[in-house]
């Protein structure tokens, strides 16, 4: 098959297909036309809750996509997963993606963030691929860490505080490296925060709009957090999955930052979400004692808990995404203040139906 034909088939595989982002960028690809493969990762619980509404069983009419399982730690399936599904496009979004879980489980997050990384592209090299593929990998804002430049982008110095972020600097120089050494098409998404109805519970914006949800139909008293004046540039998962496709659709592989060019507290964020139930919060106390209480009742709605403090914290995270509106025509659309009200909305309306995905 010449090389046009190949990658006439539009076919993708994506890891991490399970994961807020993963289950957007299926949706997006399906409608632009292509095959779809997702690996799994074999779980006692439910873990696909977020792509439960697209998958369809194999044995239907049309199914255009499928699952495999497989894992970031296992060569052996990554290399047979290649060779099997034969991609035109490969988005690697499997990560071990929690910053604070990555001080606690430093190992395997380097095991599956780097070296997965690299073992994804080695079994497109082994499958004889490195001239068919296109690769995509999911770096991040917070390999900008401590703060050396604002806003940040693609030419910004790095400098990681995590093992999370430790880890995924090997994934952007391995991306490089196999783009410089064996002259693969693959780039490097450096993607500041994204959010949405379907982020994880435990990453904070979503923590707070169920809280949120939760206090409002009186289901919970109080939302325990860390530091709430860390500042972050908050975007929608929607938009930025189609920053991801863009980049695989360039003359050239390069790596682009793509983000809001804003930036909020999480204090901010906790304001806005109760502002969208008509609450309104007034802040008491310093520091650890510092308390959130309801401007109404006096209630107190939010608390700090030193627990969800990390060893060494990203202060500052606001992102300049001019390369990738200048060359791929890429801008957010969705607004900060539409994000809290969708995800706060949609927790209320979950919350209503007793919904317990994601
Ligand atoms: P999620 O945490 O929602 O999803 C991570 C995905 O990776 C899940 O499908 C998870 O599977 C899978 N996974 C974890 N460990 C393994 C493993 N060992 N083998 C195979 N799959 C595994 O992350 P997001 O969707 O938010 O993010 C997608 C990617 O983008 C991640 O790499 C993240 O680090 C990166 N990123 C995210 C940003 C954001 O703001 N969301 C910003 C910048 C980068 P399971 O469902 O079974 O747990
Ligand atoms: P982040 O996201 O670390 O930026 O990584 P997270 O939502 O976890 O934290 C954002 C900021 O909020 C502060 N914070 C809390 N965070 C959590 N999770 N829980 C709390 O209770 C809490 N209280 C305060 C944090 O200290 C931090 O400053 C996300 C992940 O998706 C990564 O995979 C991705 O690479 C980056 O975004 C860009």
């Amino acid at each position: 098959m010449s090389l046009e034909e190949y990658r006439a088939r539009k076919v993708a595989l994506i890891t991490g297909v399970t994961g807020q982002d993963g289950s957007y960028l299926t949706e997006f690809l399906l409608k632009k036309g292509y095959e779809v493969h997702g690996i799994i990762r074999r779980s006692s619980s439910f873990n696909t809750g977020r792509i439960e509404h697209i998958y369809k069983d194999s044995h239907e009419q049309g199914v255009k996509f499928f699952l495999h399982h497989g894992d970031m730690t296992d060569s052996t399936c990554l290399v047979h997963i290649i060779s099997q599904v034969q991609p035109t496009e490969v988005y690697n979004l499997a990560a071990q993606s929690h910053v604070k879980v990555s001080f606690d489980m430093s190992e395997y997050t380097g095991d599956v963030d780097a070296l997965g990384t690299l073992r994804l592209l080695d079994a497109i090299r082994t499958s004889g691929l490195t001239d068919r593929v296109r690769f995509y990998q999911a770096s991040t804002s917070e390999l900008y860490g401590k703060v050396v430049e604002t806003p940040q982008k693609e030419t910004t110095p790095f400098y990681p505080r995590s093992p999370y972020a430790v880890a995924k600097l090997y994934g952007y120089w391995i991306v490089v490296n196999y783009r410089e050494s064996y002259g693969m098409y693959a780039c490097n998404g450096i993607l500041f925060n994204h959010e949405s109805p379907r982020r994880g519970r435990t990453f904070v914006t979503r923590k707070i709009s169920r809280a949120v949800a939760d206090i409002h139909l009186g289901r919970q008293e109080c939302l325990y957090l860390g530091n709430i004046d860390a500042k972050r540039d908050w975007g929608h998962a929607r938009d930025y999955v189609e920053g991801m496709w863009l980049m695989l659709q360039q003359d050239k592989p390069e790596d682009f930052v793509l983000a809001t060019g804003e930036t909020h507290t999480v204090r901010s964020f906790i304001e806005k979400s109760f502002a969208v139930t008509g609450r309104k919060i007034v802040w008491e106390g310093e520091g650890v004692n510092e308390i959130g209480k309801d401007a109404d009742t006096g209630k107190i709605r939010v608390r700090i808990d030193p627990k969800y403090f990390r060893p060494a914290e990203v202060e500052l995270l606001l992102g300049d995404p001019t390369k990738a509106h200048e060359k791929m025509g890429w801008k957010r659309k969705v607004t900060y203040d539409e994000l809290v009200t969708e995800m706060v909305v949609a927790d209320i309306e979950g919350g209503l139906k007793n919904d317990t995905t994601n």
